[in-house]
């Protein structure tokens, strides 16, 4: 499992405040503390009250830099910010994210390729969130054909079947789970799979459980990436557990000392 950590938006209110006062410290202390604790790259967002998001953008950017050399994830809607991102951020980056429709897909599938980024894909398109797997599935092998047609391979594309909080529609996280079965029967080699693993609990009272049994089932479905709280220690051995019992690590007595010291 490829672990995006999400800690770093203008969604907490200690990032927008650092954003706002330009103080690098709480930034760089979630980078930090994010990559020990197991994330492989790091969701990079503004938030919806950044007041000049492109500023905002190369601020967080350079931040990070000065204490890490991992990945990033570019998290905007913004064609403009997402290239400043981009630029920035160097090599082996990821787009986070574009929408299904044409449009959008003329704008970030060559960027992804100018920047050699992986890019993640929403099954969301002019229509808004389709109600079930079919629908997300339909929207998904669109981008796919796009992204062959201009020369991306299918395994940079990510797919992410949007998960919604699950008490809002119950019914979404069994399609989302349907959706990433689906995907991989797209192409040959297929499109990587990746959720926004928080969403589903957001607004419940029981967050942390919600989000660590979820994981574990998007895993079992094939689940290939999250954008996911590392600093959740329960939610990171419940990954590395359900890693192991699908065979892709040797079993050991300190299995989560082992995959953390990888
Ligand atoms: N797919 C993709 N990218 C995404 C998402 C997705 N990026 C943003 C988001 N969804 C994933 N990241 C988060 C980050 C935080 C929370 C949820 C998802 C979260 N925040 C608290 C809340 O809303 O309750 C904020 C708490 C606070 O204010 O301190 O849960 O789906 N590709």
């Amino acid at each position: 499992m490829y672990t995006i950590g999400e800690r770093i938006n203008g969604m907490f209110k200690s990032v927008r405040t650092a954003i706002q006062e330009q103080n690098p410290e709480p930034i760089q202390d979630l980078a930090r503390r994010q990559l020990e604790a197991g994330a492989d790259c790091l969701d990079v967002n503004v938030g919806p009250a950044a007041a000049d998001p492109a500023a905002a953008m190369e601020w967080l950017v350079k931040t990070i830099r000065e204490v890490t050399d991992a990945p990033l994830a570019i998290d905007t809607t913004k064609p403009e910010v997402m290239r400043k991102g981009l630029e920035l951020a160097g090599p082996n980056s990821i787009i986070n994210s574009t929408k299904g429709q044409q449009e959008q897909l003329d704008i970030f599938i060559p960027m992804a390729i100018e920047y050699q980024a992986k890019l993640i894909a929403l099954t969301i398109d002019e229509n808004g969130i389709p109600r079930d797997a079919n629908g997300r599935n339909e929207i998904a092998l669109r981008v796919v054909a796009a992204a062959m047609e201009k020369g991306l391979d299918p395994s940079q594309v990510m797919i992410d079947g949007v998960i919604l909080p699950v008490n809002v529609t119950q019914e979404t996280p069994g399609h989302v789970l349907e959706t990433i079965r689906g995907v991989k029967l797209l192409s040959d080699p297929p499109p990587l799979t990746v959720l926004g693993l928080s969403n589903v609990s957001q607004g419940t009272q029981q967050r942390a459980l919600i989000n660590r049994t979820y994981l574990v089932m998007a895993i079992g479905a094939g689940l290939d990436a999250a954008i996911m709280d590392a600093l959740d220690a329960d939610l990171m051995d419940a990954m590395i557990t359900a890693e192991l019992l699908l065979n892709r690590a040797v079993y050991c007595d300190d299995f989560l000392k082992a995959y953390r010291s990888r």
